[in-house]
């Protein structure tokens, strides 16, 4: 990476582009224009903007009594709720900089972050969902963790969440950049220790707002958190923050099941949430045999991962509102369509840039611009994307800073991206490359098939084989009636598949995208 051209963009963003204030003057800033207007909706509570504000000053005040420090690191794993809102804010409140953990990472996954980020505490629930994050920190403690273990709930001998509210909300005299690193998202990938990805407030709060002006989010905006929200998507794209910002009302669901999230776009008026393609699919599937009333339902944002043109148009015939896809990465560049464009855009793009200051671009393997209509490697820069990560673990921009994306994409003539794929997944047989999206998406045309994934499977003699899984109950097609299909369809001889597997439902990853890999692995057993 060329410092100097970091130094010349940095200089630009910061005079042009980022918000000259921090996550927690931000909150105080709502609080006075919004006071009594609900910010937060949780477990049938109304939590106000004043309230939210108040309990963050008080946690803010709690966690510097408790003996951390600005600069520190925390990780939270709590599962959603008003509490991982108000302590997080806390938290920026204090300069003290949160580590977004996911509910369902376990011990390895976990000590592996508090080790690598060097984190004075951690926080989590008492029990959610049938598990027991007290036994966790035991074991993460047993590991070698040696900070605090803060606790939502029965804390046992663990410290309580709880004492922090009882502090003052006295206003705060820490003074923090807006260019400072406000939090870590953990970066994808569902294998290995997650890398830390900071995120600074000013550019944070910057490109929140550039999401919720493509939503169109205003004060009688309701987004509903449907996803785990220490996810960038929910938490701000815009999420959390785009609507906090702009005066609406944040609706929480607890767990992302389909029953909990129509259900609560029905009881509590909402207008907008975010989902990834495999649990709107469980949505529709809801929708077909149970009623609910989603007719407040504005915008169903999609992203995560690539969303099967089908489907796209069955969300917005199920949910009966504008569908909006968006192709995001926690490390920065999000993308988006408009909810005004046509058909052909919704159903099949990922949209623009939400910021005029992004520079996303599509290069060959020399690193090549390619015109339209050609697929290469998504590579990116912009006012909110990382230079490197946390402790630069692993080299993440080119020369020039752009931050190589790792995914196949191309621009469409009329300048909307479309992502088919990580780079990676190219299926490489017996040193032919093989795009699984191209068969995918053949094979969703056959009458009985209704959800595929096609992956690249180890094998000795190819390297790698085609593996296609369909996930349906009854095994209906066997392997040389899917290859005759292909065939029909002039699919190359050597793109045809070697192996079929049926599964009842996909693995997923902690956030709900199909994991892939563990697909691999499946594959590879007889
Ligand atoms: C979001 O962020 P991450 O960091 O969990 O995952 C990023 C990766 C991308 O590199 C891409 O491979 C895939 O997820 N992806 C998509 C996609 N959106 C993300 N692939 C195809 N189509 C899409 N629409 O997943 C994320 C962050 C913010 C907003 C939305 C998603």
């Amino acid at each position: 990476m060329n410092l100097s051209i970091k130094q010349e963009l940095e200089a630009r963003y910061e005079k042009e582009v980022w918000i000259d204030t921090t996550l927690g003057e931000a909150l105080e800033n709502w609080a006075e224009k919004y006071q009594d207007k609900v910010a937060v909706t949780f477990d049938q509570v109304d939590y106000s903007y004043e309230d939210l504000n108040e309990k963050a000053s008080r946690a803010a005040n709690g966690l510097l009594k408790m003996g951390f420090k600005p600069g520190e690191h925390i990780v939270v794993q709590l599962p959603n709720s008003y509490e991982f809102i108000a302590l997080v804010f806390g938290m920026f409140k204090a300069g003290i900089i949160p580590i977004f953990a996911l509910p369902a990472q376990r011990k390895n996954e976990i000590y592996g972050i508090l080790k690598n980020a060097d984190a004075t505490g951690y926080v989590i629930a008492d029990s959610f969902m049938g598990f027991d994050y007290l036994s966790l920190a035991d074991e993460v403690i047993e590991m070698g963790y040696e900070g605090k273990v803060l606790v939502s709930g029965d804390c046992k001998s663990f410290l309580s969440t709880e004492d922090l509210y009882r502090e003052s909300a006295d206003v705060l005299v820490e003074s923090i950049s807006p260019s400072s690193v406000a939090l870590y998202l953990l970066s994808g990938g569902t294998t290995g220790i997650p890398k830390l990805i900071p995120r600074r407030h000013g550019d944070y709060l910057y490109m929140a707002s550039q999401v919720a002006k493509r939503c169109e989010l205003d004060e009688e905006s309701v987004y509903l958190v449907s996803l785990p929200v220490e996810h960038n998507f929910p938490w701000g794209c815009p999420g959390v923050i785009g609507t906090l910002l702009t005066g609406g009302r944040v609706v929480i669901a607890t767990v992302s099941s389909p029953d909990e999230i129509l259900g609560l776009i029905e009881d509590e008026g909402v207008t907008i949430t975010a989902l990834v393609p495999v649990l709107a699919n469980m949505c529709i599937d809801l929708l077909e045999y149970d009623d609910f009333d989603l007719s407040t339902l504005k915008v169903v944002q999609i992203g995560g991962s690539v969303l099967d043109p089908n489907l796209a148009m069955r969300i917005e015939e199920s949910f009966e509102c504008t569908l909006q896809q968006v192709f995001g990465i926690a490390e920065g560049l999000i993308c988006t369509t408009k909810l005004e464009d046509d058909d052909e855009t919704r159903f099949y793009k990922q949209g623009t840039p939400v910021s005029s200051y992004d520079e996303p671009r599509i290069v060959d393997e020399e690193g090549r611009d390619l015109t339209a209509g050609e697929f290469g490697h998504l590579i990116t820069r912009g006012p909110y994307t990382i230079y490197s990560y946390f402790k630069g673990a692993k080299e993440c921009v080119d020369e020039q800073c752009y931050f190589l994306t790792g995914d196949r994409a191309r621009f469409c003539e009329d300048g909307n991206i479309q992502v088919v794929g990580r780079l990676m997944e190219m299926i490489n047989r017996a040193g032919e490359k093989i795009d699984p999206t191209e068969l995918e998406d053949m094979l969703v045309s056959h009458p009985e098939i209704e959800d595929v994934q096609v992956v690249g499977i180890k094998d000795d003699n190819l390297g790698e084989k085609i593996c296609v899984f369909i996930r349906n109950d009854e095994e209906t097609l066997k392997l040389n009636e899917i290859r005759e299909f292909l065939i029909s369809n002039k699919v190359a001889a050597f793109k045809l598949p070697d192996q079929i597997k049926y599964v009842s439902d996909w693995p997923l990853t902690n956030v709900g995208k199909i994991n892939r890999k563990e697909l691999k692995k499946m594959g590879e057993i007889i």
